[in-house]
């Protein structure tokens, strides 16, 4: 197939992230030829993405490709893909629970699961890890209404709410099969619930937490102690070299300020997240409910199964629930969220030509 000059493609925020969502019919079938289009629709390599619809950011630099599923559990597959700004790379090594509240009025949108008509559950495997998601939101008269009352931090006004419901994990929490390691001289739980995350005590890393995501971000010396441990701590999970993933996520914890069970800064994996990823926040609340972990030294354990976790723009709550597995191990029994998704933009989007000369990539921002 030659590469396509025109795709359809529909605009959207999911959570507090934006992406371009895709059918997969629309997009080349050869990973390859599909990742330089989409670098080329985002406008990447570039710190500003002007000649594409990228938002110069990672969370503005994300694409989801939803086709109907093969697996008679899911209506849906939904592949997330990161897309680099200023490096010419497209990564599919982690979900994106923000991504993901869109997916299910995209399909709708795209007729590819009938509306109900007052909700819709859209059953989603995310085929980046193969694992579930199941997403209902509402669809008066058989259309999805993104209206409605729900906030959530970090975007202004309120939408409709999209209720994501994860199933019962079957992986391990503890990718490292320990509730604590010592990684470059720092204690750090690995834990893993939809998103490979090593929590870390703030004040080990010399900051207090509290910092804002630009002054984290201008803070050289964290920043090279936050790469070190991130190399050293993918490889104790089994990711291998992560040095050109985006994954693990590295999250400090302080005590929270404003009712919550913690306060969170994440790196992604170089630039700081302004709230929270869903997942990230998923594998931090399952972080506060295991027995002997780092939280434990920052926080008390959440009295209930909803947790709140602040972040620098605001919270996110999760449901979170832990059961034994058959090895002993902890797994997540349940996780729930609420998020908003709003349709910004649907037509063509024209890449820019392949012609154009691509500079060789580095590690991911
Ligand atoms: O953790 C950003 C986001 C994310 C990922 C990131 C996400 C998740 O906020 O489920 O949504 O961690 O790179 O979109």
């Amino acid at each position: 197939m030659t590469a396509p000059t025109e795709v359809r493609c529909m605009l959207m925020r999911g959570g507090t992230s934006k992406g371009a969502y895709f059918l997969a019919d629309d997009l080349p079938a050869d990973p390859a030829a599909r990742d330089d289009l989409l670098l080329r629709i985002m406008g990447s390599p570039d710190p500003r993405q002007i000649d594409g619809l990228g938002g110069a950011h990672p969370l503005t630099s994300k694409v989801a490709v939803v086709a109907p599923s093969q697996d008679p559990q899911a209506d849906v597959d939904y592949l997330f893909l990161q897309v680099g700004v200023d490096k010419a790379e497209v990564s599919d090594r982690q979900n994106c629970g923000n991504l993901l509240a869109g997916v299910g009025p995209f399909a709708v949108e795209r007729g590819l699961v009938a509306a109900g008509s007052a909700e819709t559950a859209v059953r989603i495997r995310m085929v980046n890890s193969g694992d579930s998601a199941t997403a209902t939101f509402p669809t008066p008269g058989g259309r999805v209404d993104y209206t409605g009352g729900t906030e959530i931090s970090g975007v202004p006004d309120t939408a409709a709410a999209v209720v994501i419901e994860f199933p019962p994990g079957s992986a391990p929490l503890l990718p490292t099969g320990h509730v604590r390691s010592t990684v470059t001289g720092i204690e750090v739980t690995c834990v893993d619930n939809g998103m490979p995350t090593v929590l870390v005590d703030a004040r080990s890393l010399d900051v207090t937490g509290y910092e804002d995501p630009e002054e984290l971000e201008g803070n050289a010396e964290l920043a090279d102690r936050v790469r070190h441990l991130r190399l050293a701590a993918g490889e104790l999970m089994g990711l291998g070299d992560v040095s050109a993933a985006t994954v693990p996520k590295v999250t400090l914890l302080a005590p929270p300020r404003h009712g919550g069970a913690v306060t969170t800064r994440t790196f992604i994996p170089v630039r700081c997240h302004t709230s929270i990823g869903v997942l990230g926040a998923a594998s931090v609340a399952a972080g506060l409910l295991l027995d002997g972990g780092v939280a434990a030294s920052v926080v008390r354990p959440p009295a209930t199964d909803r947790v709140r976790i602040e972040h620098p723009t605001g919270f996110t709550d999760i449901e979170s629930s832990l059961a034994e597995g058959p090895d002993g191990l902890p797994r997540a029994r349940r996780t729930a969220v609420v998020r908003t998704a709003r349709k910004i933009f649907d037509g063509t989007v024209f890449p820019r030509p392949a012609t154009a000369p691509a500079p060789p990539s580095g590690g991911p921002r």
